[in-house]
């Protein structure tokens, strides 16, 4: 009798385990690089984005969601562990909080801890693109149990054939190149079939729950992509003048920081070729979009699954006469933000309150029943996912550093050795962008998105918006204040603590 109870008793446990893992959900996690909110899902009249737009179809679309550093490196360290940079003292790229808050848990370890499967497929946490591309980057080990890394012919064989504004220079230049090759021999296709590959199994093996997360590399520069993505964006429909420079009189130095000289020798010629190129390399990462929720749909995974699409932050195209990253304009700290959650979200709907990238570890750690860590800082958007209406929180803050050289700031800024360096927060309202730098000694910019979307006229030093500035100064230092941990002091880069070498 005895041997066969304990047989019983094991069944019935392994049943019960059965169940409990099949009522907690998937994640599926996908962060693209350097994409901003040219989507047609976001209203965007030249973007061809059709799977991220029926992506977004499925679920709710968050149309104010803003990056708390935009840059990759604090981005992501911030996103990945739900703490502000100023929290996890990674301010810089080439950085992994294990260096700063060793032992705070990543948001994919605390699922992992907690019964997940969790695997990473390309670029989560920082790389330099091109060059890191094919190897595991500025990575967390401890974040997952499986890791891939493929490289493709855009990473191997390519470069030489790029054309870039500084020659021999892609990852921080404008660059682009039309590809002969197929889909199939680009990285961002490679880590879709990897990822597919991943789902296969999970899809076989239903012990455990998964957090799948894939990081695409496009449409970070080098925009390479196959030729069918160039055609896609004639370039006679591409805006040639794309810089709004009148406002620059209005606005502090500290605010178009991120111009680089090298973008003087753009004429508008160029100017078309490069939206072309980054259009075509969001077409590009979109149709490996579609890859991987057609596999998630075939495999009968996805009423189980939440999907969570996003970018590290948002992208210049030539506002403020700005390009790339590194501002604190609308169009640099907003990301794209969609959300699936089978059960909670209802098709096609729009949050419009605004919301934060740390807000979602606390989001998916509430829909799976994962434990996270005390001192997350960000807000759970389960009560926005199930009425989109709700206001939650109700603004997003997004910071930069200034000074020293914007090339250099990193290394100093993340030893805590801050010299002439200062921050810029800015904070979104539903109407209203306020921006501080060095606490208003360098400058203050005020936006009326009710009127002025485009942020070009700045209101801070009207008299009559006195009361306005007033208030948002108020707002805008609570929120900076809350971004520190509980010591207030940033966490210093610690030597000898976990420090990534990579071949190049
Ligand atoms: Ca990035």
């Amino acid at each position: 009798m005895k041997p066969l109870f304990h047989l019983l008793l094991a069944f019935v446990l392994a049943l019960i385990a059965e169940a409990r893992a099949a009522t907690r959900p998937n994640v599926l996690f996908i962060v693209a690089d350097d994409l901003n909110n040219l989507l047609g899902c976001y209203g965007d009249p030249l973007a061809k984005t059709p799977n991220i737009d029926k992506l977004a179809a499925r679920g709710v679309r968050f149309d104010r969601a803003y990056c708390s550093f935009p840059l990759c490196g604090p981005s992501r360290n911030s996103f990945l562990t739900g703490l502000y940079p100023n929290s996890t003292g990674i301010l810089a790229n080439a950085q992994i909080f294990r260096q700063t808050i060793p032992d705070q848990l990543s948001m994919p370890q605390a699922f992992r801890q907690q019964g997940y499967f969790a695997a990473r497929v390309g670029k989560l946490y920082h790389y330099n693109v091109p060059k890191s591309i094919g190897t595991d980057g500025h990575d967390d080990p401890a974040s997952w149990e499986i890791e891939a890394n493929p490289a493709g012919v855009d990473r191997l064989e390519e470069e030489p054939k790029i054309f870039s504004l500084t020659p021999g220079q892609f990852g921080g230049t404008l660059s682009w190149y039309a590809s002969p090759k197929s889909d199939a021999d680009h990285t961002d296709a490679k880590l879709a079939a990897d990822a597919e590959w991943i789902l296969e199994r999970c899809a076989k093996d239903k012990a455990r729950p998964f957090f799948l997360a894939v990081g695409f590399f496009r449409p970070h520069t080098p925009y390479v992509s196959p030729e069918k993505y160039f055609a896609m964006h004639p370039l006679d429909k591409m805006p040639a003048a794309q810089a709004f420079t009148e406002d620059q009189p209005g606005v502090p130095k500290a605010a178009l920081a991120s111009y680089k000289k090298e973008q003087d020798k753009l004429t508008d010629d160029l100017r078309r070729q490069a939206r072309q190129a980054y259009n075509a390399a969001i077409s590009f990462m979109d149709a490996q979009v579609g890859q991987l929720i057609g596999a998630l749909d075939r495999l009968g995974l996805a009423e189980n699954t939440i999907i969570v699409f996003t970018s590290d932050h948002g992208y210049h195209v030539g506002e403020h006469g700005l390009w790339q990253k590194q501002s604190i304009f609308e169009e640099s700290a907003r990301v794209p933000l969609l959300m699936v959650a089978p059960g909670v979200t209802s098709k096609d709907t729009v949050a419009a309150s605004p919301v934060s990238h740390v807000d979602v570890f606390p989001t998916l750690a509430e829909l799976c029943g994962v434990k996270p860590p005390a001192n997350l800082q960000g807000q759970s958007l389960v009560p926005i996912l199930k009425d989109p209406s709700a206001k939650g929180r109700g603004w997003a803050l997004t910071q930069v550093v200034r000074g020293g050289g914007i090339k250099r700031f990193g290394a100093s800024a993340a030893t805590g050795d801050g010299g002439n360096q200062f921050f810029g927060y800015s904070l979104r309202t539903p109407r209203w962008r306020y921006t501080e730098w060095a606490e208003g000694k360098q400058g203050r910019q005020l936006y009326d998105h009710d009127a002025d979307q485009k942020e070009l006229t700045n209101l801070a030093d009207k008299p009559e918006n006195a009361a306005t500035v007033a208030t948002l100064s108020e707002q805008l230092r609570a929120a900076a204040k809350a971004t520190f941990p509980a010591n207030g002091e940033i966490p210093k880069v610690q030597p000898g603590l976990w420090a990534p070498t990579l071949a190049e």
